[in-house]
Parts: structure tokens; C-alpha cells; sequence
């Protein structure tokens, strides 16, 4: 069906089914009142909010889908080599208005939704977050959507239709509470189903063995994986690229209608939930993910249906003969992290036992094609899968991975020789992808005799105790007895596959997310394979599209930076925001930056009371924090920072306290992973500080503390426009870049944070006068833990006062031992603060002075906040896009005639 396809050149069509006629208002509003009339999902009559926001929707998407058509044809008919975006997470938040945004029709929809009676703010806000990402990782991959169609370039997304996304998070009184987020259930007028877009995906079975060597996967169990298309707008341009999400299916032959009919319906039925369930819910790990079969069913769904999706299009423009060689010079296969590995043996897997290619042949393809980015270097972060799970679930995806296992063995021992066994047995036990698994035979066979010894202590659960620092390990003996030994697994402990392996060595290109953190995958973690292919690696430091995150969020700080800079096209060629360097001092932009600032400070004002509760003064200084909770990020530093700040306040005298506070706002969010108990006791501890502080009537306003519920795209959107300080303080290497740390400083927010991360490089863009640095730097991070262990550590006496007040219980009756206990290292708390918050407590408290002295003086404080934005260009998401194109995928923009 596929071929046949092919010898329609559906291209040819394209302009008589091309609408080029900008809407206006009126043409607009017949549209809505035509999706409002035939919108099957609401009854007829009232065009109440949710029916305007479904038909307003509809109506934008006719005008994406027409887009979308020329798009693909267009592709179709240039045969362009095209680029792959493979991700489990994709965080695009709200559509609509980046969707009109985009297409430059907001003043149109604005004004046909006033004839109809409705305002486009109140219709916008009807609309469902699609939160089908964690945090930054999934975020990342929407902001290079963003970026990929405004620059024409020729990109698909693929990833998972997720049926619930990220929980939605309440906070109670016990702290964070988790509930399912059903954002289908009223429909999603941005997607388009592809009924004729589907492909069957295999788990479990057996692998046969044919007499020529061929090898063919049977049996098992049988699902489909459907296509659903989410039109992605570029910015000022007609292209509109693909986000394919799979959703999956029982296959029909998969139903049992004998047992149906035979009245057992639970087994009729059984797989049907079987395949449907693999598509219902995103997994909410943030950075550690527990090993479940689920997991790797859904890991393995979105690579295998997006392969043969990739190939069958490479087949088709091939025409009649398909040259399986020029593969890697039509597609590039990104991998977001190595949640889509199985990209590697999956498309091995195709090339050999359907399209009959030789294993040498598939395997110098797959290597050609497939590319990674990592984008942490916790170790509970790295993937590994269980070798038995797999081989249970992907027999032949394990021979697959055997067989790179084995060559990499042979690498390896190319590149070390036998000469010193010692370190030959090092170097397989850290770079192989099988962990705990015997040598291959015809390697052993080249090898000294083996002798009973474990190869590697393999570590399986994701618990606390997978941090526990290597100070804590005895130093290995270098016994020249052992020299001579091969060890073997041992049989107590689990054979794994580690998939970051695995991606280097099948990947042609590994990538950072920013420089320091790309130094740190080539200097520590990946060190070994980067010695031995230095040319693969590379850092792409992260960006966020201008477009969402100053254009659409900001419309009063982007009405001054186009008046100050004299254009508008810095949403596009966002180094013209550098233009606004010279006139920092002027007074008139001052004073209309304030202004913008202040008003986005009362839309915060407002979100929050309408939240929380809480009434927060917009004369205050506010300070954010808004990211996944996480030891490593460190909420604990800046809550701690807040009650020692109040304890000093409440030592003044009132007029002491009036005159020598700056008033703050302190504004927390995030979600925390449901088991991560220590991440759900932080959001506890911020939520009771709160309480009291917001409550203690001779503080006032001079001090708020408000835990913002449910932080999600649309919830940044409000807060990041109205924030001025904000806060990135991860302990020193532990961020590989953060994200959000660029759209603060895009809107004018200064930041407070350590060296870590993409702050590195925001300091160097901004001015380091501009940006307020505290903390241990990255390679003292080790030793300061080896001292912390070894009980040289002397605690800051502010940081003691600290730690007495709380535990006094002035924050009410929760037992806040465990928290606390993890910063001293007691008897039973693990890791003696393994993040360092002891450590960095006394500079931080110094930092966060100089930050009220600067606020104090207002002008110097907006010239900051003006030099933010004018150093954040460096930051969009086009730069990365652009050096992606460049420099790992290989492809050129095409602009659509
Ligand atoms: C980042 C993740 C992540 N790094 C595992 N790693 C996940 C790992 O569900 N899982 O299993 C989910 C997410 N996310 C973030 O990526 C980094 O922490 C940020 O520093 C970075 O800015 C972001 C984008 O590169």
C-alpha cells in the first residue's frame, strides 16, 4: 500500500488546495460560529467559554491543517533530508495563543471573539495544559519545535499520546497531594487522528533462526501503535512542522471474540487494557525512574513505530530502488536522553530481518543515523534495564545489543592491549553496555583463563542509597595476583544493560545541554569513550523560544523592546535585544520598564490570592523558585535562607525592622516526584514557613512566603513575567544546564545562582556585575564532600542557629528531624549533605544581602534587569536549533514557495 503511495505525486496537488488569503476578523468569526454549530462535543444553544475556546480552536486549526498539507508536500516533493526528534516528553503547555501568535492573527481573533461576545484572554484560559513532560527535558523538546518551524527547518517530533499527563498537584495541609490529570476528557481540538497512520509493535515471543542465518521474531503478544498529528506552527511562516504522537491498540486479531462469546469477558478484554495501557500515563520521574516493564513497553513503542514510520517514508521517496546506504543522508534520529535507546536495535533490527541487510551494513547505518543528548549525569538518572526483563520483553533487541556489546568488547581491547590485564579488566567493567554479564566467547577464548571473581557490583534499586559517595568505598587494592584474572559475573547480582552505553557507542554525535555540563560528560562521565572517539562529542547548550516565553507571555515588556530597539524582529534575530545595552541608564526606558514590570507584578499578585489565598504587596521585591523539587536544586538553601532571614526580623525592633528589611515576596513552586519522600518533605516544610510567616502580624508584608499549587507551563507564564529576582542554586555540576534560568533573564529577572549549569554562560552574557554568584565551584564538589564525611566539616554558626530555630518548632508540630538530620549526616540520615547546603548557607546569606542593597537602589536594580534581557540572546532556542542543523543532523531550512 505503502509503494503505492509512492507513484502518486500527491505534491502536484498542493496549490489548488492552498488557502493564501490572510483571515480577517469577520471571515474569522463565521468560522468560530461554523465549529460552534458542528462541534460535536457540547450540546446546542449557549456559546458559553468552553464551546468559544473548542470552535475558536477548530477554527485556527482548519488554517494550521492547510499549512501543515503544504508543509509535508512540499517536503514530500523535495525529498529533503529530513530531521527526527525522538522523545518520551514533550511539555507544550497551552496552544492557542502561540498557535494565533505564530500565525500573526491574535489583533483578528481578538476582535471576531468581541463580536461574538467573548474576550480571547477568559477563552484562552479554557484551555488544558498539555503536560506531557516532567520538567526541563520535555520542555526543551516543545521550545525546539517551536524553533524547528520558525526556521523552516525540515523536522518531525515523534513521542507518546499520553492519556494522563503530569499529576496535577494540590497541597494540603500534609503537603503535596497527587491527582490524575485527565486532559483528553473533554477532547483536544489540536490533534488529528491518522486512522491510516498505524503499525504493529511486538513485545515478548521468540526469536527463530532461519537455515541462511536470518532471524525472525514470532509469537509474542500484539499491539498497534496509532498516529495522532499535532500541526506545530513556525513563527511568521507558513511551514508548520509534525509532532506525531503514538497512541496504542489492540491489534484486531488480538481479541478474543471465542472467549468473548463464551461469556469470559475479562479475558476478552485483557488485551485489549493490555495494549491501551501502554499509552496511559506519563511516567512523573524527574531524573530517576524506577525499572518497570511499562516503562521500557512505552520506550519501546515510540521507537519502533517511529522507525518504521521513518523508513517507510525513506522508502517511498526513494522511488522504485531504495538504497539502503543513502539512509543517514535523508533522515538524523535525535535521541532526547536515552529514554529512546532502543532506536539503536530497533532499526538494526529492521534493516537485517525485514529489509535482508547484512549485520555490517545495518550496524554502519544505525551509526550514521542516530545521534544522543544527554542531559544529566546524576547516577541515579542513567538508565539501566534489567538483561532478563529485556530479554523476556525484546529477544531479539537483546542478541541485537550482545552483538554491539561484543564489538565494543573488541574496540576496547583494540584500544588497551592484553599487555596490562588489569586495566583491560577496568576498562570493560566501565564501558561495556552488558554490566555483570560473562565476556563474549570468542573474546574469552583470546583471554587468560578465567577464575571466580565479580566483574562489577551493579547497582539495581534507585534508592537513596545509589548516592552514597565514592569517599565511602574502599580504595581498590592493586594486587598483582589479580592481574591475571578475567573475572567472572556474579550470581547474586542482577545482569544489566546501561543504555547511555549504549548510545554512545551506536550514536554518531553525543551532546551536552551547556558547556560546563558538556565538559563534564567528556572529562568524567563518558571520559573512556571520549578518549576513544573524541570526534563524537560536543556541547549544544540549551535555549527557550523568544516566541512563548517573551512575545506571547510578555506583551508589556515586548511593546518596549520593540519600541527601544526600533523593530520587532527580535523574536526571530533575538541579538537585536542586545540593542537595548545602550540605553540601560536611560531614564525614560527605566521608567517604562518598571511600569511593565509593576503591572506584571499585580497579575502575579492576583494569581496568587486567587491560589492561595495569600495577598502579597507588589511593592515587594519577588523572588522565585520554581522548578521540579529536588534535593540537588536545593529549595532547602533558600528555605532556610527565608526562616533565618525571619528570625533576624523578629530580633528587631519594629522600627528596626521597617527601616532595614527589603520587603520580600518569596514565591515557591514545583512538583516532587510522589516516592521521593525527602522531595515531598521540602514542599511540606516551605508550605508551614509559610503559614507562619504570612501569618505573624508584626511581619507584614516585609515577608511572604507563598508555595504556588501545580506549577506548570501556563503557571510560568504568569510568573516568570513578574518575577525580578530568581533563584538557580543547584549544588555545583549537578544541573547539566536549566532552562528556566533563560527565561527569567529574557524577562528581565536577575538571577542569584551558583556556577552550574547554563548559569555559566548567562552570567558571561549579562555582565557578572548584573548576576549574583555564591557557592563551591564544580571540582571542589568532590573534596568537600570527602571532608564533609570525614568530619572536618565546621558547620557556619548561622547555619546551626538555623537548624536549632526550626527544630524549636516554630513552624508548627511536624517532625522536621529527617530533614534537618540530612544536613548533619546523623546516624540513620544517609549521606552527610551530600548537596552541600551546610557548605554554601554562609555565602548564600552574603549574596542575598548584596541583593537587597542593590534593590534598594531601584535604578540600579532596573539598569540590572535591562542588561538581563539585553545579555539573554544568546539564549533562543533558534541558536541551538541552528547549531543542532549545523553541526549533528545535517540539514538546511526550506522555505515553502
Ligand atoms: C533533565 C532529565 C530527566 N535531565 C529522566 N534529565 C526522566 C531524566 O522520566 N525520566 O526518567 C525525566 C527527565 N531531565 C533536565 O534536562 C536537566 O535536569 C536540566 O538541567 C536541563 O535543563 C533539561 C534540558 O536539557
Amino acid at each position: 500500500d505503502q509503494k503505492q503511495e509512492l507513484k502518486e505525486p500527491l505534491a502536484d496537488e498542493v496549490p489548488g488546495t492552498l488557502d493564501t488569503s490572510v483571515p480577517d476578523s469577520a471571515s474569522i468569526a463565521s468560522s468560530i460560529k461554523y465549529h460552534a454549530e458542528f462541534t460535536p462535543s457540547f450540546s446546542p444553544g449557549k456559546f458559553e467559554l468552553p464551546k468559544a475556546y473548542f470552535a475558536t480552536a477548530e477554527s485556527v486549526r482548519d488554517t494550521l491543517i492547510i499549512n501543515w498539507n503544504a508543509t509535508y508536500h512540499y517536503y514530500e516533493k523535495l525529498n529533503v533530508k529530513q530531521a527526527y526528534y525522538l522523545s518520551m516528553e514533550y511539555l507544550q503547555g497551552r496552544a492557542l495563543l502561540n498557535a494565533i501568535g505564530n500565525l500573526e492573527l491574535s489583533g483578528a481573533y481578538a476582535e471576531a471573539l468581541r463580536k461574538l461576545g467573548h474576550n480571547l484572554e477568559d477563552v484562552a484560559s479554557q484551555e488544558r495544559d498539555a503536560a506531557l513532560g516532567n520538567g526541563g527535558l520535555g520542555r526543551l523538546a516543545s521550545c525546539f519545535l517551536d524553533s524547528l518551524a520558525t526556521l523552516n527547518y525540515p523536522a518531525w517530533g515523534y513521542g507518546l499520546r499520553y492519556k494522563y499527563g503530569l499529576f496535577k498537584q494540590n497541597i494540603t495541609k500534609d503537603g503535596q497531594e497527587e491527582v490524575a490529570e485527565n486532559w483528553l476528557e473533554m477532547g483536544n481540538p489540536w490533534e488529528i487522528v491518522r486512522n491510516d497512520v498505524s503499525y504493529p509493535v511486538k513485545f515478548y515471543g521468540e526469536v527463530i533462526s532461519g537455515p541462511d542465518g536470518s532471524k525472525e521474531w514470532v509469537g509474542g503478544e500484539n499491539i498497534v501503535a496509532l498516529a495522532y498529528d499535532v500541526p506545530v506552527p513556525g513563527y511568521k511562516t507558513k511551514t508548520t512542522i509534525n509532532l506525531r504522537l503514538w497512541s496504542t491498540k489492540v491489534a484486531s486479531e488480538e481479541f478474543d471474540l471465542c472467549a468473548f462469546n463464551a461469556g469470559d469477558h475479562a479475558t476478552a478484554y485483557a488485551a485489549l487494557k493490555n495494549a491501551e495501557k501502554i499509552c496511559y500515563i506519563l511516567y512523573p520521574g524527574d531524573e530517576s525512574i524506577e525499572g518497570k516493564t511499562l516503562r521500557l513497553k512505552q520506550q519501546y513503542t515510540l521507537c519502533s513505530a517511529s522507525l518504521q514510520d521513518i523508513i517507510t517514508r525513506f522508502e517511498r521517496r526513494s522511488g522504485d530502488v531504495v538504497d539502503w546506504g543513502k539512509l543517514p543522508e535523508k533522515v538524523a534520529v535525535q535521541m532526547n536522553d536515552t529514554h529512546p535507546t532502543l532506536c539503536i536495535p530497533e532499526l538494526i533490527r529492521i534493516l537485517m530481518d525485514v529489509k535482508k541487510l547484512s549485520w555490517e551494513e545495518a550496524w554502519n547505518i544505525t551509526k550514521r543515523t542516530v545521534a544522543y543528548t544527554n542531559h544529566t549525569v546524576l547516577p541515579e538518572a542513567l538508565e539501566k534495564w534489567s538483561l532478563e526483563l529485556m530479554q523476556d520483553l525484546l529477544p531479539r533487541h537483546v542478541e541485537i545489543i550482545k552483538k554491539i556489546d561484543e564489538e565494543l568488547v573488541q574496540t576496547i581491547i583494540d584500544e588497551y592491549g592484553q599487555e596490562d590485564l588489569h586495566l583491560l579488566q577496568q576498562k570493560l567493567k566501565e564501558m561495556r553496555i552488558l554490566a555483570n554479564v560473562e565476556l563474549p566467547g570468542t573474546v574469552l577464548e583470546l583471554l587468560v583463563k578465567p577464575e571466580e571473581d565479580p566483574i562489577e557490583e551493579v547497582d539495581t534499586a534507585i534508592e537513596e542509597s545509589k548516592l552514597v559517595d565514592e569517599v565511602d568505598q574502599p580504595e581498590e587494592e592493586d594486587d598483582p595476583e589479580e592481574k591475571k584474572v578475567i573475572p567472572q559475573p556474579d550470581p547474586e547480582l542482577p545482569k544489566m544493560v546501561r543504555m547511555a552505553n549504549l548510545c554512545v557507542a551506536g550514536g554518531f554525535a553525543v551532546n551536552g545541554v551547556a558547556e560546563i555540563h558538556s565538559e563534564i560528560v567528556k572529562e568524567e562521565v563518558f571520559n573512556d569513550f571520549f578518549k576513544l572517539w573524541p570526534e563524537k562529542f560536543q556541547n549544544k547548550t540549551n535555549g527557550v523560544t523568544p516566541r512563548r516565553w517573551i512575545r506571547f507571555c510578555n506583551p508589556n515588556l515586548s511593546e518596549i523592546i520593540t519600541k527601544w530597539t526600533g523593530t520587532d524582529d527580535w523574536t526571530i534575530n533575538t541579538e537585536k535585544l542586545a540593542i537595548l545595552r545602550k540605553f540601560a541608564d536611560n531614564e525614560d526606558l527605566q521608567s517604562e520598564w518598571r511600569e511593565a514590570k509593576r503591572r506584571n507584578k499585580i497579575k502575579v499578585a492576583a494569581f496568587l490570592k486567587e491560589k492561595t489565598g495569600y495577598v502579597v504587596s507588589p511593592d515587594a521585591m519577588f523572588d522565585v523558585q520554581v522548578k521540579r523539587i529536588h534535593e540537588y536544586k536545593r529549595q532547602l538553601l533558600n528555605i532556610l535562607g527565608i526562616v533565618y532571614r525571619y528570625k533576624k526580623m523578629k530580633e528587631m525592633t519594629p522600627e528596626e525592622r521597617k527601616t532595614r528589611s527589603v520587603p520580600r515576596v518569596c514565591i515557591f513552586g514545583g512538583k516532587a516526584f510522589a516516592t521521593y519522600v525527602q522531595a515531598k518533605r521540602i514542599v511540606k516544610f516551605i508550605t508551614d514557613v509559610g503559614a507562619t510567616i504570612n501569618h505573624d502580624p508584626e511581619i507584614g508584608d516585609l515577608l511572604k512566603v507563598v508555595f504556588v499549587p501545580d506549577y506548570n507551563v501556563s503557571v510560568a507564564e504568569v510568573l516568570i513575567p513578574g518575577s525580578e529576582l530568581s533563584q538557580h542554586i543547584s549544588t555545583a555540576g549537578m544541573e547539566a544546564s536549566g532552562t528556566s534560568n533563560m527565561k527569567f533573564a529574557m524577562n528581565g529577572c536577575v538571577l542569584i545562582g551558583t556556577l552550574d549549569g547554563a548559569n555559566v554562560e548567562i552570567r558571561e552574557e549579562v555582565g557578572e556585575d548584573n548576576f549574583f554568584l555564591f557557592g563551591a565551584r564544580a571540582p571542589e564538589i568532590a573534596g568537600l564532600r570527602k571532608e564533609r564525611a570525614g568530619g572536618k566539616f565546621v558547620p557556619d554558626a548561622r547555619f546551626e542557629e538555623v537548624k536549632a530555630y526550626v527544630r524549636s518548632g516554630v513552624f508548627g508540630p511536624y517532625n522536621y528531624e529527617e530533614l534537618m538530620g540530612s544536613l548533619e549526616g546523623n546516624e540513620g540520615y544517609g549521606r552527610a549533605d551530600y548537596f552541600l547546603v551546610g557548605k554554601d548557607f554562609p555565602s548564600y546569606m552574603e549574596c542575598q544581602e548584596k541583593v537587597d542593597e542593590a534593590y534598594r537602589d531601584q535604578k540600579r536594580w532596573t539598569k540590572m534587569s535591562i542588561l538581563n534581557t539585553a545579555g539573554s540572546y544568546k539564549f533562543s532556542s533558534d541558536r541551538t536549533i541552528h547549531e543542532y542543523a549545523r553541526d549533528i543532523w545535517g540539514i538546511e531550512p526550506v522555505v515553502l514557495p
